[in-house]
């Protein structure tokens, strides 16, 4: 049994990643157009630095991006070139509605997606949309203190209907939070937080994770309504944690933490707060916000498929601060075993194939892989070439164990889309430097380059694997 005639194969991307031209044709500010690229970055991201503008001392890497915001029709050419049957690709909230709380949406802003849309459709590329990718409005954050704020519902719900009714026949698969657990880790990115002094952090979280919980069930609902045809998932940063040993503490411990993550999708996916997790945020003196009829909303709109990022494995461990494998927003602990990326991430392509049985066992719904990938420095040699011989390696590995998972588990698959199919800047780090792409951007970490678009090896390499649908890797 090979893999679907119909799988879709493809590449994602996110707005404030590559789009750049911030201040364009209306689109208001956003929390990810803040973020500077050097070592502020990192408290900025996890809501602990306020900084919701711009000044001197800083670059920020998401003002101009890729600039695909001019080159859009150009690089759509070459993902279809390549063969792309999908493409994932997230909405600037603030091209829509520049503020966040307007009642009418910026028809510019509208306009812009439609034409991209409309493009994929003339090039038989199904949109994938992710309609909050990192981003929410900085009025949002200064005027209702982002996702901690019930009101963020409502504005999250005219955003819905105006992108699901101006954008019906065109898109059918959209996604409603980008990596929804990241909210924990990364509450400035995941929810537009910025902590107060002395606030209880974790209690702020959960307030933020009800709501975004409740949107993403209205937007289903709302998505559903407007067209039978549309399908909606939720999208998880995904990678099991494995037990360090066996260790029964090591083994309760990986339990904890891949519920901490599952917590999320288990909402989304069946309909109600899981009782670990009531159990939980009571002995933590946490209460999530529910008011009358939210339990309802929630139990009454799941998801139709279950979208999730896999980049590694992870490893939990009681003790042993000391072993904390760098580089990445998870803090965990560094598995022996496996090799690392030049970032630190270590890789695991086995982990893909466990991880997708994992969450197909506990929810038995279709599932998405819609970010996989390798980030890496391209140097290219005297020619302009870039030969990404490791690139070609990582993704070849764990698409042989994505199969694995299809043909041997019988797991359901929808499809996948690499992360950053084109170089874009990096959401941890705010580097162009680790890339992940088919194709070479240039420009540099500071922002010194053409913008020129070069496929590199593995353009060519991904054209075949598309073309046979997977069996030559
Ligand atoms: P970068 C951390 C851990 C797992 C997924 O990440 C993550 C992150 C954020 O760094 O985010 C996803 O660019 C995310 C993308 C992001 C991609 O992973 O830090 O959905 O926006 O670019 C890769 O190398």
């Amino acid at each position: 049994m090979a893999l679907k005639k119909d799988f879709l194969w493809g590449g994602a991307t996110a707005a404030n990643q590559c789009e750049g031209g911030y201040n364009l044709d209306g689109r208001g500010l956003a929390n990810v157009d803040v973020v500077p690229h050097g070592k502020d970055r990192f408290p900025i991201i996890l809501g602990e630095m306020k900084h919701l503008d711009f000044d001197d001392t800083h670059f920020y890497p998401a003002k101009e991006a890729i600039d695909m915001y001019h080159h859009w029709k150009e690089d759509l050419a070459l993902f279809a070139e390549m063969g792309f049957k999908t493409y994932r690709m997230s909405l600037a909230w603030t091209r829509i509605f520049p503020n966040g709380d307007e009642n009418e949406p910026n028809e510019a802003g509208l306009a812009f997606y439609e034409e991209i849309f409309k493009e994929c459709q003339r090039l038989g590329i199904e949109p994938l949309v992710t309609i909050t990718h990192f981003d929410c409005p900085i009025h949002l954050i200064k005027e209702y203190g982002g996702w901690r704020n019930r009101k963020m519902v409502d504005f999250y719900e005219n955003l819905v209907r105006t992108i699901f009714t101006r954008y019906k026949g065109l898109v059918h698969y959209w996604l409603t939070f980008n990596e929804i657990n990241m909210l924990l880790h990364a509450p400035f990115m995941g929810a537009g937080i910025v902590f107060e002094e002395g606030e209880n952090k974790e209690q702020v979280k959960y307030i933020a994770a009800h709501h975004e919980l409740l949107a993403s069930a209205l937007a289903t609902k709302i998505a559903h309504e407007i067209d039978p045809e549309n399908k909606i998932g939720c999208m998880l940063a995904a990678g099991d944690f494995y037990p360090y040993d066996c260790h029964p503490d090591n083994v309760a411990e990986a339990q904890a933490k891949n519920r901490e993550n599952f917590f999320f999708i288990d909402v989304q996916s069946r309909g109600n707060y899981p009782n670990y997790a009531l159990k939980s945020l009571e002995r933590q003196g946490i209460k999530l916000p529910i008011e009358t009829g939210d339990l309802e909303i929630l139990a009454e709109n799941t998801v139709d498929f279950i979208s999730f990022s896999y980049y590694s494995s992870r490893v939990a461990k009681v003790t042993g601060e000391s072993e904390k494998s760098a580089g990445n927003i998870f803090e965990a602990v560094s598995n022996p075993y496996l090799e690392s990326s030049e970032w630190g991430w270590q890789i695991d392509p086995k982990g893909l194939r466990i991880t997708m049985n994992t969450i197909y066992d506990r929810y038995q719904k279709p599932l998405f892989i819609v970010e996989n990938g390798l980030g890496a420095v391209d140097t290219p040699d005297e020619k302009g070439e870039i030969n990404d011989n490791y690139r070609i390696a990582y993704l070849a590995a764990h698409i042989a164990e994505m199969k694995k998972a299809v043909e041997l588990d019988g797991v359901e698959l929808l499809g996948y889309t690499s992360w950053g199919c084109i170089d874009l800047v990096s959401a941890g780090t705010g580097e162009m430097s680790k890339r992940y792409g088919f194709i070479y951007v240039d420009r540099d970490d500071v922002g010194n380059g053409s913008l020129k678009r070069t496929a590199k090896k593995s353009f060519y390499w991904y054209k075949k694997v598309i073309a046979t649908n997977g069996e030559d890797l």
